[in-house]
């Protein structure tokens, strides 16, 4: 059924009514997690990792106040561009509704767009958590995660944040937590956090089998999916930590907080590392669109039989 607030591209339309796979992708990576002209050409590379696999990528972003699945190629380019652009979470969209606002949606936007629209695979860097600097900052995917029957595929949570208390959230919750090929948890630039998985599986097609599983037991939580970067794009914890540390204290320094907290943690990390944490950020992007896509097609396979 069509939602007043809500516009799907002719090519997700086409897609949904042919029970295609796919995937949809995040926009605050774009609008404020990476700079110009990297951000452009990471959300058409990510779109392209989509596509080899079969999927069918849709960007979800605000515009014009309308919450939008599947951009055109103007559009990447004017998200990318745009420097007023909202970061929109759960609290955020009826703001960019009515004020008629661009907007780049966070892993908890998307989720909400795409599980409105029946998509049940979604691909981003690495989800939002509880943080260092505040404990009372939590972010909204983590509540997202908990509500939203989705496969969530990421790089773990991002290193800036309480990896400990973000993943006995997501316990709490009910929310799995799977390691790609891993046992451990991995810190988004690093591959290693000395934290555990609650479950590791090792193909797309186990991915998909235990996402059936859990959900046929009415549980309505999201499936975390955590991919490690690349082992030669990855950057050693002990590398990272001295870094992380230096941002934190000057975000704290600078009384930075709520929303503008993580964009400014990631883009000053990126300062401090000469772009290094960068180029690991764009690899993992990368790295979990493939394999969201991969997921999407088997997930495809199996549909029929979901109750969901
Ligand atoms: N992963 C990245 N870059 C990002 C983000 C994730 O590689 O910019 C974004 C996601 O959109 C995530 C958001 O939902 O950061 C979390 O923000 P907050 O901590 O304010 O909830
Ligand atoms: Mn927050």
């Amino acid at each position: 059924m069509k939602h007043p607030h809500i516009e799907l591209s002719p090519e997700i339309t086409r897609a949904l009514s042919m029970g295609a796979p796919i995937v949809a992708l995040e926009s605050t990576v774009i609008t404020h997690g990476l700079p110009h002209p990297q951000n452009l050409e990471l959300a058409r590379d990510m779109e392209k990792q989509v596509r080899e696999t079969g999927a069918t990528p849709a960007t979800v972003a605000l515009l014009d106040g309308k919450i939008r699945l599947g951009l055109s190629d103007e559009e990447l380019v004017q998200l990318s561009e745009s420097e007023s652009t909202l970061k929109v979470s759960h609290r955020d969209f009826a703001t960019a509704i009515v004020k008629k606002a661009n907007g780049g949606t966070t892993v908890a936007g998307t989720m909400l767009a795409a599980n409105m629209s029946n998509i049940k695979v979604f691909a981003t860097g690495g989800i939002g958590g509880v943080h260092k600097e505040s404990s009372f900052d939590i972010s909204t995917d983590l509540k997202a995660l908990a509500e939203t029957p989705m496969i969530v595929v990421c790089a773990g949570a991002k290193a800036i944040l309480d990896l400990p208390a973000t993943l006995e959230y997501l316990e709490t919750m009910g929310v799995p937590v799977i390691g790609y090929k891993t046992d451990e948890f991995p810190a988004f630039y690093s591959r290693e956090s000395g934290l555990n998985v609650s479950a590791r599986l090792d193909s797309p097609k186990e991915i998909a089998e235990f996402a059936k599983a859990h959900w046929s037991l009415g549980l309505r939580s999201a499936v975390l999916v955590t991919n490690p970067v690349p082992e030669t794009d990855s950057i050693p914890k002990s590398e990272m930590e001295p870094v992380i540390a230096k941002a934190s204290a000057e975000a704290m320094e600078q009384g930075i907080h709520g929303q503008a907290l993580t964009p400014f943690l990631l883009s000053r990390i990126s300062e401090l590392t000469k772009e290094k944490s960068l180029k690991t950020n764009l690899a993992l992007l990368l790295n979990n669109a493939r394999l969201a896509g991969e997921i999407a097609n088997e997930v495809n396979v199996r549909k029929k039989e979901w109750a969901i």
